[in-house]
């Protein structure tokens, strides 16, 4: 029997940005259930929810101090019930973050845990004396910086591979492991869909040793977690892991190692970046290598053994018909080329709000705009290094995460529709040409297009359980596929770039099942406009 999760489409909500329903510019848990009728008309299986635990705020709820309270900021506790119900009455379901390779330093366990040696949570995080009088050793925060933070109370070191404020928890504890698997089960309770682990990679870590991920008890501590936890409920898991292989992926999501139901991974996040150097140290995307990345996901990983995400955007990622498109001239076509190559693809796709109207990146001119933390920090490192200033803030508009976290535009009134009052973080002022009201009144939308491979995935078995065919030679810019499942064979042709492409085949159509341009009729010596992609059943 084919699980529910694998026929799902997953829309992403970012709750600070989503919709707000009482005027202080946050987006909050009544605006997500005030548009659960929108996201049905969209005809997404779930939701996968960013964090809206009770939270400092200093990672935008990435940095949990209860697990177990929301932020008053987003709601009551009752409104997340009210969430969860209202949301199946639409046939949605919800699927929570789960953030446990580190809390807040707000919550409870570590002001416990930093007051002494000796203190029942001291071991809960992972703390060590300095070495001549430094950090333990070279590891890195993905925030700028040290991985080590000194705390003068104790004169010990803690581990933080995120920001300061986020202390890493020490999953060789079995104690804090079995109260995570406890909170886990509180939320099981409550009728969720699953869970969507972040960076669930790393607390395998053994800082040691120098491993950040995929450390040696990463695969037993899952095993352990589903056996305590979702092992026998019909629940999705999804796990962050930006640094699995095809193999690591099956690790993963073999169904007979009872771990996790599928993983996100990021093969193609570093195509645009030199090699070896960082996010913001930026090179052009090559065609070929997206291409190459695209086809290895669909032809390495065994789907019988294993299970793929799919997905061009999330909180983290800017805009990708930005960044791989071109969102002026074609931000239209590129946007439905792009949901067509993916949607059509071997895996679970996952749709970030506001891809499916064509929101772009929102650039800045000065770092006083910016509010994510990552960028904020390595804007100062590498300003203190000397770097140029109008340098970084090129890098931050390219690759920022900001980008994805402007608030959603629903229509053309003030800020968009978000928010009576001031938006936490601006909005991005084309919200007066790109909205969900105006997405919604016009037919030819990228709004409908969405729509179409969603009912189109949700119908036919081929899309789920094809299997995935590479048609070679096609050319660097031209990605062309076959989904194929007993008598049913499809054949999904895009043009990735924004020239015109030949392409040829001798297939004989049977009917279009979507386009972004005018229906062909014909394969035979064509050219492909740009940005040009289709999906069409074949005569087989
Ligand atoms: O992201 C993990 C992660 O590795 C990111 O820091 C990533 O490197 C970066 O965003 C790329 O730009 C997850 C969450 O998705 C992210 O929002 C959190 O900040 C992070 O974990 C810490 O919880
Ligand atoms: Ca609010």
């Amino acid at each position: 029997m084919t699980p529910w999760w694998k026929k799902a489409v997953v829309y992403q909500v970012y709750p600070k940005s989503f919709q707000d329903s009482n005027g202080d510019g946050i987006g909050d848990l009544q605006g997500i259930i005030s548009r659960l009728g929108y996201l049905e008309k969209l005809g997404i299986d779930a939701i996968w929810l960013s964090p809206v635990y009770q939270s400092p705020g200093v990672d935008n709820g990435y940095d949990i101090s209860d697990y177990e309270a929301i932020d008053p900021q987003y709601g009551t506790m009752a409104d997340m019930d009210e969430l969860i119900k209202k949301a199946k009455e639409h046939h949605i379901r919800i699927v929570m973050d789960l953030v446990v390779n580190h809390t807040s330093d707000q919550h409870k366990w570590f002001i416990e845990s930093r007051k002494s040696k000796n203190n029942p949570y001291r071991d809960y995080y992972i703390w060590h004396d300095p070495v001549d009088g430094h950090e333990p050793n070279e590891l890195k925060s993905a925030f700028s910086g040290s991985a080590w933070k000194f705390d003068g109370k104790t004169g010990q070191y803690y581990l933080h591979f995120f920001a300061d404020q986020q202390p890493d928890l020490n999953w060789k504890n079995p104690e804090l492991r079995h109260k995570i698997y406890d909170m886990m089960n509180f939320w099981l309770n409550k009728g969720i869909g699953g869970f969507r682990m972040d960076v669930i990679e790393l607390i395998g870590k053994d800082p040691d040793k120098m491993i950040r991920e995929n450390g040696p008890m990463l695969h037993p501590y899952l095993q352990e977690m589903n056996k305590n936890t979702f092992g026998k409920r019909y629940v999705m898991t999804v796990g962050e892991t930006w640094n699995a292989t095809p193999k690591i992926a099956e690790e993963y999501s073999d169904p007979a190692r009872h771990e996790l139901s599928m993983v996100f991974q990021f093969e193609n996040q570093s195509l645009d970046q030199q090699p070896g150097k960082e996010k913001w140290d930026l090179r052009p995307l090559d065609l070929g290598e997206l291409k190459k990345v695209l086809v290895k996901w669909q032809t390495e990983i065994d789907f019988d053994h294993a299970w793929n995400s799919l997905f061009w955007e999330n909180h983290d990622i800017p805009r990708v018909i930005s960044r791989w498109g071109n969102d002026k001239e074609y931000r239209v076509q590129c946007a439905k080329m792009f949901a067509i190559v993916l949607h059509m693809m071997h895996g679970t796709p996952y749709i970030f709000n506001g891809e499916e109207i064509g929101m772009t990146n929102c650039p800045v001119k000065d770092i006083s705009e910016v509010e994510d933390i990552e960028s904020i920090n390595m804007y100062n490192e590498r300003l203190a290094e000397g770097n140029d200033k109008d340098e970084l803030i090129h890098a931050i508009n390219v690759k920022g995460r900001d980008n994805a976290r402007r608030p959603m535009q629903w229509n053309d009134d003030k800020n968009a529709g978000f928010s009576d009052g001031r938006p936490w973080l601006a909005t991005n002022s084309n919200y007066v040409d790109i909205n969900v009201e105006k997405a919604l009144a016009n037919p030819d939308s990228i709004f409908y297009t969405y729509q179409k491979l969603i009912k189109l995935r949700h119908e036919n078995d081929v899309v789920v359980n094809g299997d995935f065919e590479l048609i070679p030679d096609t050319g660097d810019a031209v990605l062309a596929y076959y989904r194929v499942l007993g008598d049913e064979k499809w054949l999904v042709v895009a043009n990735l770039s924004g020239r015109e492409q030949k392409f040829n085949s001798a297939d004989q159509i049977d009917q279009v099942l979507v386009a972004n341009y005018d229906e062909r009729n014909d394969l035979n010596d064509i050219t492909l406009k740009p940005y040009e992609a289709f999906a069409c059943k074949i005569i087989k």
